[in-house]
């Protein structure tokens, strides 16, 4: 089923959203592989204007290029979709929305994305800071996610915003990671990416799991809905390049409630994107 936001063919979009339902290392609750479809049905509940941004999706061109169809047996052939998927939107001249599944699509995406823009600075909203060299013997997994951007990006390029659960005592104190809190790091940001192109990585965990209970690895003392899309309109004029949100899990009881949740994040980063 296409989004209630996608109003374009693939030749005009400046938006593509693409689903990649990608949910193989999952260490808790598995099920995000449901994200994609389940936030698409969540935006018939959401209007088009964003009253955090003043804006309207309904003025972006959208296309939704459905979702990439992964098995699962080996990870080599889903990661090698993402990246095909994600070289082809960006040699059409388009931005990119990814859906997840779970986090580890992001370094994928965003090996593809450094060799376009070779400053790209990353912004990760997440309850976790990912840095992980590895995790049950697998390097490229949800908890290793942006340890595998480091390899791609300098320290100094990626901002962490609301995390909340550390591998070590030493990643607290990380350069650019902000712990708890979501909106009072953007002024210290924005100064320091400047006009850089950017990419904007949202795991939904990072709200509090009392607002946003269908995660994969729900941790407590999260940011509110709020503070969250306060943040992310605070970053309008920021060169955004490309985006994400991951780690929806539909699997409770709140599905209606968190389906919108995820539908609304959704319009205001296309808005981002577009602006
Ligand atoms: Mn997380």
């Amino acid at each position: 089923m296409a989004s209630y936001f996608a109003n374009s063919d693939p030749t005009e979009a400046r938006v593509v959203v693409v689903g990649m339902p990608y949910d193989r290392t999952s260490s808790f609750v598995p099920g995000t592989r449901f994200g994609p479809e389940v936030g698409r049905l969540g935006t018939a509940n959401i209007e088009t204007f964003s009253p955090y941004q003043n804006r309207d999706v309904s003025l972006v061109k959208v296309y939704d290029a459905g979702d990439l169809s992964f098995s699962y047996e080996t990870s080599a052939v889903p990661l090698e979709m993402i990246t095909n998927a994600t070289r082809e939107t960006y040699q059409k001249g388009k931005r990119q929305l990814a859906i997840g599944g779970e986090h580890t699509i992001t370094p994928v995406i965003i090996s593809e994305l450094v060799k376009l823009f070779p400053e790209l600075c990353v912004i990760q909203f997440d309850a976790h800071s990912d840095l992980r060299e590895e995790f049950l013997g697998e390097k490229m997994c949800h908890a290793s996610a942006m340890r595998r951007v480091l390899d791609l990006i300098p320290r100094e390029r990626l901002f962490q915003m609301g995390i909340r659960s550390f591998a070590t005592p030493e990643d607290k104190n990380s350069t650019n990671l902000f712990p708890f809190e979501v909106l009072a790091p953007v002024k210290h940001i924005r100064p320091l990416i400047k006009d850089k192109p950017v990419y904007v990585t949202l795991d939904i965990d990072v709200l509090d799991p009392g607002v946003m209970p269908d995660v994969q690895t729900p941790q407590p003392g999260g940011c509110s809905y709020r503070e969250l899309a306060q943040s992310l309109a605070s970053l309008t004029g920021l060169n955004i390049i490309g985006a994400d949100i991951v780690e929806y899990c539909p699997r409770g009881n709140a599905i209606p409630f968190t389906a919108s949740t995820t539908a609304e994040l959704v319009r205001e980063l296309i808005l981002l994107l577009a602006s």
